[in-house]
């Protein structure tokens, strides 16, 4: 398991407290901003809790939309962290892959976007791959844990929603996807566990971000 020190913990926490704004809303690959600042993604199942983290991580409500029905988020959002004179990179909350309501060419374009973006960005340091607690990893996660493997870049599970699980169950999930990462080459050992709601896991993940941001 990382160990994160007390300093790192408190880097990721600072980070945090600075500005964070919506920068642009993407729908085609075509739009999608220069890539100049490092950029952290959260991708995961529709319904996950990208959005919800991205807010709870940053102390905002409403920085990123919400909702209880899946298929909120329809556009790669892009959100930079930082001021000048300081650490900053940017945030990327993704589309969510896996919904089956929306119609069928709304999903393939979507997939589309998600798999342009997640293959094609040279400063993605890293893919924040979200896990419902309860569910642990499923097919359509595999599919995108395949290509993050084949595009070399690095993903890291985030257990979601672990104020929704027991201890036991949840100790079991996180096993089971600890055992299931070791066989994929691009994925981050250790996996970090979060409720958005109860507020827990977030001063892990702000320092496993401001590890990756730039120093201005
Ligand atoms: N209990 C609990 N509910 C959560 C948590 N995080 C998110 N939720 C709920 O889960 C639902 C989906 O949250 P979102 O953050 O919109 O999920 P998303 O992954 O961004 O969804 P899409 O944009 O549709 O892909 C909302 O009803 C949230 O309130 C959590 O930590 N605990
Ligand atoms: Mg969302």
């Amino acid at each position: 398991m990382d160990q994160f020190t007390a300093s790192d913990l408190e880097t990721g926490r600072l980070l945090f407290t600075q500005e964070c704004d919506f920068v642009m809303g993407v729908r085609t690959e075509a739009d999608l901003p220069k890539a100049e600042l490092p950029e952290v993604a959260f991708a995961g199942r529709s319904n996950v809790g990208k959005s919800s983290l991205l807010n709870a991580l940053t102390n905002r409500r409403t920085l990123a939309r919400t909702s209880n029905t899946p298929g909120r988020t329809r556009e790669v959002n892009f959100f930079r962290l930082g001021g000048d004179g300081e650490r900053r990179l940017m945030l990327v909350d993704l589309p969510g892959y896996g919904y089956a309501r929306a119609g069928k060419e709304e999903i393939a374009r979507w997939n589309k976007l998600i798999e342009d973006y997640l293959r094609g960005r040279g400063n993605l340091r890293r893919v924040c791959l979200l896990i419902d607690a309860r569910r642990g990893i499923g097919p359509p996660d595999r599919k995108v844990m395949e290509l993050l493997d084949q595009a070399a870049v690095v993903y890291q599970v985030i257990l979601t929603k672990v104020d929704k699980e027991k201890a036991t169950a949840l100790a079991k999930v996180r096993a089971a996807a600890e055992a299931e990462l070791k066989g994929h080459g691009a994925a981050y050992p250790d996996i970090l566990a979060t409720s958005a709601a109860k507020k827990l896991g977030l001063e892990e993940v702000r320092a496993t971000v401001v590890a990756l941001a730039e120093i201005a």
